[in-house]
């Protein structure tokens, strides 16, 4: 991190009076728990109350991280609702905030600090850098650079933000992720604990995922998994459908898997993950965008269509 764009970042935060701390839309593990420790932070180090906003769903499995009930759902905030300073987390493109933009649109100053791949940052200052494996190793690199202190709320909350964006650190390419979590663990973070916080979901959601799985279909000579949650079963999924496209993953020969999601009529929700290939071109090429190998789009289209154009759209790869 430059040391100037910190010093920056401090002295906007002494300066606020109010802070928001937002993440994308639908918020995974790196985008909830980085809002949740960015502002445990502000608050251990510079005694500032933040309002962390979200929009979507937060998934069942992140339901008990520490600090979950400061989420607010943004059309819930109340007061205040112009912010002297955002920081706007882990949120990919404009397109993936959703909901929260309002907030960012109205705050005297935005910093943002992300990790993906992004050529149009929206915020006055960035602080990104798309090598990092989460957007949870930025903040720990600010603690470090600043001297920052920080209780086992933080560290319980970055430790789960590097294994759910990692997927436990199958797609990390340095070991800044792992040194990181070594620094956790020896501070007293469980990996077990959190495994076992986060394999905590209701039966309903792991038995529509799983019935999913079991219903998938294969193309391309069984490189291609496709799974499809209707609109019925959206409601039950859990998050993304981690559990689908992890089950899927598992079967020999699969090299992608693409999960669809009817989230309402006309707008299919598409994630797609790739074994050893990349995936973020085809994910471009409908609308989205996100990692090499794990992506997503929404498509404005029908079910059975998206279905026909992703089946085409992996022919070629
Ligand atoms: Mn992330």
């Amino acid at each position: 991190m430059e040391q100037q764009s910190l010093n920056l970042f401090v002295e906007k935060i002494k300066a606020a009076e109010n802070i928001a701390v937002i993440a994308h839309k639908n918020p995974d593990g790196d985008a909830l728990c980085s809002v949740l420790a960015m502002a445990r932070l502000l608050e251990i180090n510079y005694d500032k109350q933040c309002t962390c906003i979200y929009d979507g769903n937060i998934p069942d499995n992140l339901d008990a991280v520490p600090l979950r009930k400061w989420m607010h759902y943004y059309a819930k905030v109340e007061e205040p609702t112009k912010f002297d300073l955002t920081i706007l987390l882990d949120y990919g493109t404009i397109r993936n905030i959703g909901g929260t933009i309002d907030f960012i649109k109205n705050s005297d100053f935005v910093i943002e600090i992300d990790h993906h791949q992004n050529d149009a940052p929206i915020a006055h200052m960035c602080m990104n850098d798309s090598d990092a494996a989460a957007t949870a190793v930025l903040i720990y690199r600010i603690i470090q650079q600043l001297g920052w202190e920080y209780d086992s709320s933080v560290t319980n909350l970055l430790a789960v933000a590097i294994l759910t964006d990692t997927g436990n650190f199958r797609f990390t390419r340095n070991g800044e992720a792992l040194r990181i979590m070594a620094d956790l663990v020896d501070y007293g973070v469980s990996i077990r604990y959190l495994q076992d916080l986060m394999n905590d979901k209701p039966r309903r959601a792991v038995q529509t995922e799983s019935a999913c799985a079991a219903n998938a279909k294969f193309y391309h000579h069984g490189r291609l998994a496709v799974a499809i949650i209707t609109h019925s079963d959206y409601k039950h999924l859990d998050g993304r459908g981690e559990l689908v496209l992890s089950l899927l993953r598992q079967i020999k020969g699969v090299e992608y898997v693409v999960l669809l999601k009817e989230q309402r009529e006309n707008q299919i929700g598409v994630s797609f993950r790739g074994r050893t290939c990349p995936v973020d071109g085809v994910a471009t090429a409908f609308g989205g965008g996100g990692h090499r190998f794990a992506s997503g789009a929404v498509v404005q289209d029908t079910l059975a269509n998206v279905e026909k154009r992703v089946i085409d759209a992996f022919r070629r790869l």
